[in-house]
């Protein structure tokens, strides 16, 4: 064997070595406790339900604005206010104690992959209606842990159900897929879904523009239609 050959093999041994080291998790970051990663948790997730098949949880490409969130589920509350007449401050276990519901819905991100996930959660209108609306109520604003927020129309989330998810494929959220909880805005783009959701505020404000809708996307951000305002 020439020189050049055993360079060029000794090359290709290494660049696999390195795939095998990184797939493996060997260069994973720190800081995310390994049973709560999507990587853990996906050998137990399902990938059919009622004959449709699902996307997996490792499917989703991660390009938050601060990266994957570590949330400390002993001191988290979840915020209802604005224009309530009863400001809620519930912990985990009280949201997961409310009504629970099952469905598939696709989440189609603006880069152009989507994702068919069963979304396990509540639904954010028996929190709102919990809370009280107030008579000028119209919109609701979302905010998470990371200073991203969105907002949605009130009547939106009323007549679709629209749910706040603690679970996806029957496993617990990923730390990674916004645990504790993500909102499953249903036929709305991707930057609606907003991941580690901290507080709901019922607004009167339908103008208000969330992270992604003051860099340009539209504020109703409907599916079937441009997401550039
Ligand atoms: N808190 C928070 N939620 C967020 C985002 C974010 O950066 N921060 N990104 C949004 C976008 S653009 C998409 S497409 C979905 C899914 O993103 P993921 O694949 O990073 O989970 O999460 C949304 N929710
Ligand atoms: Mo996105």
């Amino acid at each position: 064997m020439d020189y050049k050959r055993a360079f060029l093999l000794v090359i290709i041994i290494a660049v696999t070595l390195v795939y095998i080291a990184d797939i493996s998790g060997v260069f994973a970051k720190p800081g995310l406790p390994e049973e709560n990663t999507s990587r853990a948790l996906a050998a137990a997730e399902i990938r059919n339900y009622q004959g449709e098949k699902l996307s997996s949880i490792t499917d989703f490409r991660e390009n938050s604005i601060k990266g994957p969130q570590h949330v400390n589920i002993s001191n988290y509350r979840l915020g209802i206010g604005g224009q309530v007449s009863t400001p809620l401050n519930l912990t985990y276990d009280e949201v997961k104690g409310l009504p629970g519901y099952q469905k598939v819905v696709t989440l189609h991100c603006v880069e152009g992959w989507d994702a068919d996930i069963l979304w396990e959660g509540i639904k954010v209108s028996d929190l709102i209606k919990k809370a009280g609306t107030l008579p000028d109520a119209n919109t609701v604003i979302f905010y998470a842990y990371d200073g991203y927020s969105t907002s949605l129309p009130l009547d939106y989330i009323e007549k679709n159900d629209i749910m706040l998810a603690y679970g996806m494929n029957n496993v617990t959220l990923p730390e990674d897929r916004g645990y504790p909880f993500q909102l499953v805005a249903e036929d709305k783009w991707g930057y609606k879904w907003i991941k580690w959701v901290t507080k709901i505020e019922v607004s009167n404000d339908p103008l208000y523009r969330g992270y992604w809708e003051q860099r340009g996307y539209s504020v109703r951000g409907d599916t079937g239609t441009s997401f550039f305002a």
